[in-house]
């Protein structure tokens, strides 16, 4: 007995590693799973111009997180978000009225800040509380 013929044995050889080829990128840039997603926590800046978010609290899962902060702001003031925390402080993009601001990081269990850094608006009240867990 000879087994398999040689090209039929390679054959097998290459559709196997094919197959777990396959699977390896799968297993590397399939889905995530919900614990490495990032997650999007929405705000909004007060339309009539006040100093102060739609919220003031905010909740987030350990992991990778993006606060999107929308400025509906008639009032022709320029909006952004920060976090602050943990040894994190981060601010995004300034949003002008109509814009959006964005801040991306990676937070782990515990309270966090989030602000508008722009101007005195924290002082004046532009902050809320991120807790995470
Ligand atoms: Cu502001």
């Amino acid at each position: 007995m000879s087994g398999l013929p040689a090209v039929r044995r390679s054959a097998v050889a290459l559709i196997a590693a094919v197959a777990a080829l396959v699977l390896l990128l799968v297993g590397v840039w399939g889905p995530p799973s919900s614990a490495q997603s990032r997650q999007t926590l929405r705000l909004r800046a007060d339309s009539e111009g006040a100093l102060k978010f739609n919220k003031t609290r905010l909740r987030a899962r350990p992991g990778r997180i993006t606060i999107v902060m929308t400025n509906p702001s008639t009032s022709g003031k320029p909006h952004a978000v920060g976090i602050e925390g943990r040894r994190l402080d981060r601010h995004g993009n300034v949003a002008q009225p109509g814009g959006v601001s964005r801040v991306r990081a990676t937070v782990r269990r515990g309270t966090y800040e989030f602000y508008c850094p722009v101007g005195n608006h924290e002082a004046g009240g532009m902050k809320g509380t991120l807790v995470v867990r």
